[in-house]
């Protein structure tokens, strides 16, 4: 199964990815371009997955090269979840992408990340509120310490689960 890390550049994806994943992380070019893409493994809840870290993209109408690669990732390589990596603190600006991969039909589970400094500016985020108005699941984390990660993995566990029930 494939995990692929979506989002916007400075998000946190790719520290979330180091977390995600152990050891043997291979940098290769996205075939015919010169944007580089990490793979690594992760095992939650009893399953490998293949992870993938994206380029940066602001949308899902590809611009940049690096949300063309972004892009043929996630229709070509077909993940079993996307994660889609948030700023919680940018969360307006932010959501609009959540909104276009829902409707491309994407398996998308939402990641306020950053939370840390939304925490700090006095902004305050009901997940279940989110969640519940999405349908998809959402956790909120701090991927440079940690915190929350535990939970996402949850989060991933109960999702694929849910799918093979299906
Ligand atoms: N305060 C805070 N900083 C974070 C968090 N996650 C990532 N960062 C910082 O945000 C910057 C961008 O992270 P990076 O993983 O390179 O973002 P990417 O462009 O989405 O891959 C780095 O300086 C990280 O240390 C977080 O949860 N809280
Ligand atoms: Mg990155």
């Amino acid at each position: 199964m494939k995990i692929a890390i979506v989002g916007s550049p400075n998000v946190g994806k790719s520290v979330m990815f180091n977390r995600l994943t152990g050891s043997y992380v291979t940098v290769s070019n996205y075939p015919g371009t010169t944007v580089e893409v990490s793979r690594g493994r992760a095992k939650i809840g009893g399953w490998e997955f293949e992870v993938f870290d994206t380029p940066g993209m602001y949308s899902l109408l590809p611009i940049t090269e690096e949300e063309r690669v972004a892009r043929s990732l996630l229709f070509q390589e077909k993940p079993d979840v996307v994660i889609h990596i948030i700023d919680a603190k940018n969360i307006e600006r932010m959501l609009p992408l959540t909104l276009q991969l829902i409707e491309a039909k994407l398996p998308v589970i939402l990641v306020l990340n950053i939370i840390d400094e939304a925490e700090k500016i006095g902004m305050r985020i009901s997940l279940e509120y989110l969640s519940r108005e999405l349908k998809v699941p959402v956790a909120a984390t701090v991927s440079t310490t940690g915190r929350g990660i535990d939970i996402l993995r949850g989060r991933i566990e109960e999702y694929v689960r849910a799918g093979i029930r299906q």
